[in-house]
C-alpha cells in the first residue's frame, strides 16, 4: 500500500488554484468564495472514490470512509483549508489532502481498515477574517465558540451571516456537531511545521509533544478626534500613541515576563477616522499572547495590560478588552504519540519530538481526544506567506508516516 505523491502534488496545486489571486498572493479566507470553491473540490475528490461527504451544524466538511466494523470509534484525519491572507499553500492542505490520499491508498489496494476513517476540513481554523479561529474543531470538541452579534469583519459583513450564508451555520444548532469521544479513536493532523528546526536539522519527521496555548484579545483605545493643525501636543488625547506605546513594549513585556517559547503579537489595527489630518479618536487592535504553559500566558497578560493602564491614565485616555479566544496548552497524547515515533522508526525516516508554537485543529481536538500531530520541514521556517514551501519527497514522507501510523492504530 503506497501513497501517490503526484496526486498529492496535485491535489496541493489544485487547490492552490483556488485562493491564488492574480497579484500572485495566495489568500483562501474562512466563508469566502475560494474556501468554498477549495471545499467543492475535495468533496468531489472523495466522491470519485465512492466516498460520501456531508457538512456538519458547524459548518466541518466530513468525509467518512467505513471500516469492517461500523461499531469501532473512528480513526479521524483532516485539517483545515481556510488560509491567512497572503498565506501558504500547504498551511491546513496538506492535513486534508494527507487524510485523503491515505484513503486512497486503502481504496487502491483493496485494504478495508477495521475502524472507520473520517477526513475532516474543520471550518475557519486561522480566525483571519474575525479574528478568533478553531472554530470548526471546538465545536466538534463540545466547546462552541461564542460569536457576539456585532462581530464584523474589516467589510462590516457580520460574521453571523457570512457564516449562515456560506455554509449554513446556525448558532443556534452548532452544539449539535459534539462528537462523543466513544466515537472518536484518535485524530491524527498532518501539517507544515511552521518553523525551522526540522529544516535546519535535516529531519524528515516532526513528532509533536504539545501544541502551545493561545489567548486573543480585542483592544480598543478612546480618545479624541481633533484637528491635527491646531491641536497643541499637550492637549491631545491621541488613541493612535498609546496604542503605539504599548505595542513597542510587547517585546521588552515578553523578554522580562516570558520563557524560550512565549510569543506576543499585535498584528491588526484600526484607527478612526482615519485620515491624515485628524489626531486618531479611536484605536482597535488585536493582541494575542501565546505559550507552552498557561501561567506564562497570564502573567503576558497581566504585564501588558497593566502597561497599557498606566498609558492611559498618564494620558487621560480610557480603553476596553476584550478576550475573544482562549486556548489551554495542549500535550499530545503519549500513546498516539509513541505509535507515529514506531511507524516514523519502522519507515527508516529521520525524526525529532518537538513542541509546536503554532496552534492547529489539534489543540482544540485534544481538549476531547487523543490527539497526535505529524510535521513535515517548512523551506527556511517560513509560513503564513506566499513563500511557504515543502518539497514532494517530503510531502510523500508525511503522508506515509501519517498512512503508517493509521495501520497500527486500526491494528491496536
Ligand atoms: O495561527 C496559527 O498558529 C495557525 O497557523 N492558525
Ligand atoms: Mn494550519
Ligand atoms: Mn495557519
Ligand atoms: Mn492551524
Amino acid at each position: 500500500m503506497v501513497i501517490d505523491v503526484e496526486k498529492v502534488m496535485f491535489y496541493l496545486e489544485e487547490l492552490y488554484q483556488c485562493g491564488k489571486q492574480p497579484d500572485g498572493t495566495f489568500s483562501r479566507i474562512a466563508y469566502s468564495k475560494e474556501d468554498q470553491e477549495g471545499r467543492r473540490l475535495f468533496a468531489g475528490w472523495f466522491a470519485e472514490m465512492g466516498i460520501s461527504t456531508r457538512v456538519d451544524e458547524a459548518g466541518n466538511l466530513i468525509a467518512r470512509m467505513e471500516g469492517r466494523n461500523p461499531a469501532l470509534p473512528a480513526i479521524l484525519l483532516g485539517s483545515h483549508l481556510d488560509t491567512v491572507p497572503d498565506g501558504g499553500r500547504y498551511d491546513g492542505a496538506a492535513g486534508c489532502v494527507g487524510g485523503l490520499a491515505v484513503c486512497e491508498a486503502m481504496k487502491k489496494a483493496g485494504y478495508i481498515p477495521d475502524h472507520p476513517i473520517e477526513v475532516i476540513v474543520f471550518t475557519d481554523e486561522e480566525g483571519a477574517r474575525f479574528g478568533s479561529g478553531l472554530f470548526g474543531s471546538s465545536a466538534i470538541c463540545g466547546q462552541p465558540l461564542e460569536v457576539s452579534e456585532e462581530e464584523a469583519d474589516g467589510c462590516g459583513n457580520r460574521q453571523k451571516e457570512v457564516m449562515e450564508k456560506s455554509y449554513g451555520i446556525r448558532m443556534e444548532d452548532v452544539w449539535k456537531a459534539k462528537k462523543e469521544p466513544k466515537d472518536v479513536k484518535c485524530f491524527l493532523e498532518l501539517h507544515v511545521e511552521q518553523g525551522a528546526r526540522l529544516d535546519r536539522e535535516e529531519k524528515a519527521i516532526g513528532v509533536v509533544s504539545s501544541i502551545a496555548g493561545v489567548v486573543r484579545f480585542e483592544v480598543e483605545i478612546f480618545g479624541e478626534a481633533n484637528h491635527a493643525g491646531s491641536t497643541a501636543m499637550g492637549d491631545r488625547k491621541d488613541a493612535l500613541v498609546a496604542a503605539a506605546e504599548l505595542i513597542g513594549e510587547i517585546p521588552e513585556i515578553v523578554k522580562k515576563t516570558g520563557k524560550e517559547f512565549t510569543v506576543a503579537t499585535v498584528g491588526t489595527i484600526q484607527v478612526s477616522p482615519n485620515s491624515v489630518n485628524v489626531i486618531p479618536g479611536n484605536c482597535r487592535f488585536h493582541l494575542e499572547i501565546r505559550d507552552q504553559e498557561r501561567e506564562i500566558m497570564e502573567a503576558v497578560e497581566k504585564n501588558a495590560f497593566a502597561y497599557l493602564e498606566e498609558v492611559c491614565r498618564k494620558s487621560g485616555l480610557e480603553f476596553r478588552v476584550q478576550k475573544i479566544s482562549d486556548h489551554d496548552p495542549q500535550p499530545m497524547q503519549d500513546w498516539l504519540r509513541k505509535q507515529i515515533e514506531e511507524a516514523t522508526k519502522e519507515m527508516d525516516y529521520s525524526y525529532t519530538i518537538l513542541p509546536s508554537g503554532a496552534f492547529h485543529d489539534s489543540l482544540a481536538m485534544a481538549q476531547a481526544f487523543p490527539t497526535g500531530m505529524i510535521f513535515v520541514p517548512s523551506k527556511g521556517g517560513i509560513s503564513h506567506s506566499r513563500y511557504e514551501r515543502t518539497e514532494k519527497e517530503e510531502m510523500k514522507k508525511g503522508c506515509e508516516v501519517l498512512l503508517h501510523t493509521v495501520l497500527k492504530v486500526d491494528n491496536m
